[in-house]
């Protein structure tokens, strides 16, 4: 059986992730800096600090895939950032590298491209246009995944993830919306395809705006199922329109392209 290791196990995606692939065809190998708890059947557990190159080409001897969601989620100092991020995605990809190339599905983030107004649509071509020195690291880790292909032959698929939680929150997730189901469903697509290559795509569900065009992907075969649909009614009567988030804001960012530099008083 394969082995599949992910990053970040212990965080929100990580966690939807051990649960819902405990049933596939792969030995899952779960990483992260806090705690995991027990491993079960499948499943094997094994700490590690993402910035410790050595550490992590350890870690990674013997795994086959890697989905690599390990990292400051959000907005934090130019340190954090730099270690979790920034040094944590070169230390996979390396160590991949150094182990024969494993493929690799890189949680990239929609911040990557939160400058661009929200009334554009992008697809495969759009630049990247950070709006936060986390999008920067996303697009560090795009651009890193690039090099490692053309280099290195190490194939990944850089998902720009939108909102994956249980529910859209507020006005601007009624668009950003990835249903945990549908984030299950691309993991799995993405590594049960023949070839990836190197691909940059959206990680969205089937919501009625959209932002994001991924027909370039389509050969990936994958498609979302879910939809933020049923929640809009709930958002729009519960969610006031003067909040960060609003269609009024201008960039796909919403708060993220708002706020001012993290370490600024
Ligand atoms: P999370 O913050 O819940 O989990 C991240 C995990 O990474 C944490 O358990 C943390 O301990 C671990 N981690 C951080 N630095 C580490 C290091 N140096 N070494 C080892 N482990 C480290 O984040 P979540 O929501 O699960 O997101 C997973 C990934 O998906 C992140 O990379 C995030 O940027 C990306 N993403 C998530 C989105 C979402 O809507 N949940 C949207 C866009 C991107
Ligand atoms: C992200 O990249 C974050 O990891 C997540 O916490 C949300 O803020 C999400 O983007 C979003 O834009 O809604």
């Amino acid at each position: 059986m394969r082995t599949i290791l992910i990053t970040g196990a212990a965080g929100a995606l990580g966690k939807l992730l051990r649960k819902e692939l405990k049933d596939w065809d792969r030995n899952i190998r779960l990483t992260d800096v806090r705690d995991l708890c027990k491993p079960t059947n499948h499943e094997e557990i094994v700490p590690c600090d993402l910035a410790d190159l050595d550490s992590v080409i350890e870690m990674i001897d013997g795994v086959d895939e890697i989905v690599h969601l390990g990292g400051k989620s959000v907005e934090g100092s130019f340190e954090e950032i730099l270690n979790s991020n920034i040094r944590g995605t070169y230390n996979i990809f390396e160590a991949s590298r150094r182990h024969g190339g494993k493929r690799i599905l890189f949680a990239s983030s929609n911040h990557a491209v939160g400058f661009h107004p929200r009334e554009s649509k992008l697809d495969g071509n759009s630049i990247q246009k950070p709006d936060s020195l986390y999008g920067v690291s996303k697009c560090f880790g795009e651009i890193l995944a690039r090099y490692y292909f053309d280099k290195f032959a190490v194939e990944s698929v850089s998902v720009r993830i939108g909102s994956c939680f249980p529910e859209p929150k507020d006005r601007r997730m009624l668009a950003t919306w990835l249903s945990p189901d549908d984030f299950v469903s691309l993991t799995k697509r993405v590594f049960e395809a023949e070839h990836v290559g190197s691909l940059i795509m959206y990680g969205v569900s089937d919501n009625q705006e959209q932002w994001w065009d991924n027909s370039h992907a389509a050969f990936l075969g994958w498609s979302p199922r879910d939809t933020s649909e049923p929640f809009r009614l709930m958002i729009e009567e519960n969610v006031p329109r003067s909040d960060w988030d609003d269609s009024d804001i201008q960039y796909q960012g919403g708060a993220f392209a708002e706020a001012g530099h993290f370490e600024d008083e």
